[in-house]
């Protein structure tokens, strides 16, 4: 068996936390903080055979990869008016671990 530690954003280990469900493997998610933002993200553990990390990494990679998103951001325009301006930020990007596990129980 293998473990799989995966560190992301929140709102994408939501998505990803739901793709792996709904393809029956099992997830847990931790809360965690980042040593050197200190800002918070999340650690999903998932245990699962051999032959099906690269489905799970394919699973992670797709829904939680470093991409590019355009926000509207509202700048000041002409005294008191507001302009929205599109600004492209970058999002995502996760962090995996594929460990090997000893021993498993469920007791
Ligand atoms: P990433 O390398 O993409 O790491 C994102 C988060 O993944 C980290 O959050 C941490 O929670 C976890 N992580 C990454 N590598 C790890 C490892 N080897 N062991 C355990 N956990 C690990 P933060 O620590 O808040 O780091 C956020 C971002 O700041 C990092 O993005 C990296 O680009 C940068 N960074 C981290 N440590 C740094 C340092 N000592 N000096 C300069 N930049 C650093």
């Amino acid at each position: 068996m293998k473990l799989i530690f995966a560190i992301m954003s929140d709102d994408d280990a939501k998505v990803v936390t739901s793709k792996l469900t709904k393809e029956h493997y099992q997830v847990t998610k931790l809360s965690s903080t980042g040593g050197f933002l200190r800002v918070g993200n999340t650690t999903l553990l998932i245990g699962t055979e051999p032959d099906k990390i690269d489905r799970v990494v394919e699973i992670i990679k797709k829904y939680s990869s470093e991409r590019k998103e355009i926000v509207s951001n509202n700048i000041p325009f002409e005294g008191a008016e507001y302009m929205t301006v599109p600004v492209e930020i970058q999002v995502g990007g996760s962090v995996v671990f594929v460990v090997d596990v000893d021993q498993f129980y469920k007791l």
